[in-house]
């Protein structure tokens, strides 16, 4: 660790107001060159306390960057993880405010949900088959804090890697049940379609994001919780969003999901 406790937590309260109040800021790596992945997290854990405080309850995690295209579009080369909130969830056919945001943007991903606890090290792609009760359709609405989304890996992991909202619907289907690598997706934005892509996308198979996070938390002494809710990363680029606008998400076999931007 590089930086001190009361710099971690200035960071954290700086992230949490700029969420709180749709402000963006300039990455903190710009005015902090020399903090480390261990601060970078250390934010992240810090401005969840202070979220957790205010009353908000986690609902689960997310991998982020964990597809070409991801990475590509964001100029970045590894997978970062963070947490979802019971306050980030939009209901599905719902309504998302985009006045409570910087400058929104959606992804097409799969979500799991858990029915045992997942624990690293160690954890694979069975392990997470295993203990997924059932994967489901989800756009996560991405809003980075940083002004113009430009970031580096540890900006925006310290902005709890630009989650803001999310929605899941459709079809839940047991793991087993889809083959989550040929599965195919097709995001609409006003009855356009505006991105495509295979699950495959995602680190060969989605399930590994969630194994690989698994593992990154086990560094951190945490385990995933049964009946966690896990976003395993988007699946194409992200599209930009704006009030007026309608998104759903098809995937292949397992119906819809979708919400408005007013
Ligand atoms: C970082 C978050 C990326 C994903 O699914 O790849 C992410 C960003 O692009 O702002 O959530
Ligand atoms: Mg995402």
């Amino acid at each position: 660790m590089k930086l001190s406790s009361q710099t971690i937590e200035a960071l954290a309260q700086l992230l949490d107001d700029c969420a709180v109040q749709a402000h963006d800021t300039l990455k903190i790596t710009d005015a902090h060159p020399d903090m480390d992945w261990d601060d970078a997290y250390a934010v992240q854990d810090a401005m969840r306390r202070r979220q957790l405080q205010r009353g908000a309850r986690m609902v689960g995690f997310k991998a982020g960057l964990t597809s070409h295209a991801k990475m590509r579009q964001m100029g970045v080369d590894t997978p970062v993880f963070g947490y979802l909130l019971d306050s980030f969830s939009v209901p599905d056919g719902g309504a998302c405010k985009v006045e409570e945001l910087i400058h929104p943007k959606v992804e097409p991903e799969i979500a799991f949900v858990t029915k045992h606890e997942l624990k690293g090290p160690g954890c694979h792609l069975g392990s997470v088959l295993a203990a997924t009760d059932f994967v489901i359709p989800a756009i996560e609405v991405i809003d980075s804090r940083y002004r113009d989304f430009k970031f580096d890996l540890k900006s925006v992991v310290a902005d709890n890697t630009s989650a803001a909202r999310f929605v899941v619907g459709g079809q839940p289907m047991a793991a087993g049940g889809v083959d989550l690598r040929t599965v195919g997706v097709v995001l609409e934005k006003n009855g356009e379609p505006v991105a495509f892509g295979a699950g495959a996308a995602v680190l060969s198979h989605p399930a590994a994001a969630v194994a690989m996070l698994a593992n990154h938390l086990s560094a951190h002494g945490e385990t995933i919780p049964a009946g966690s809710l896990i976003l395993s990363g988007g699946i194409t680029e992200a599209v930009a969003v704006k009030a007026g606008d309608n998104v759903t998400l098809r995937v292949q076999g397992m119906g819809s999901t979708g919400m408005r931007f007013i």
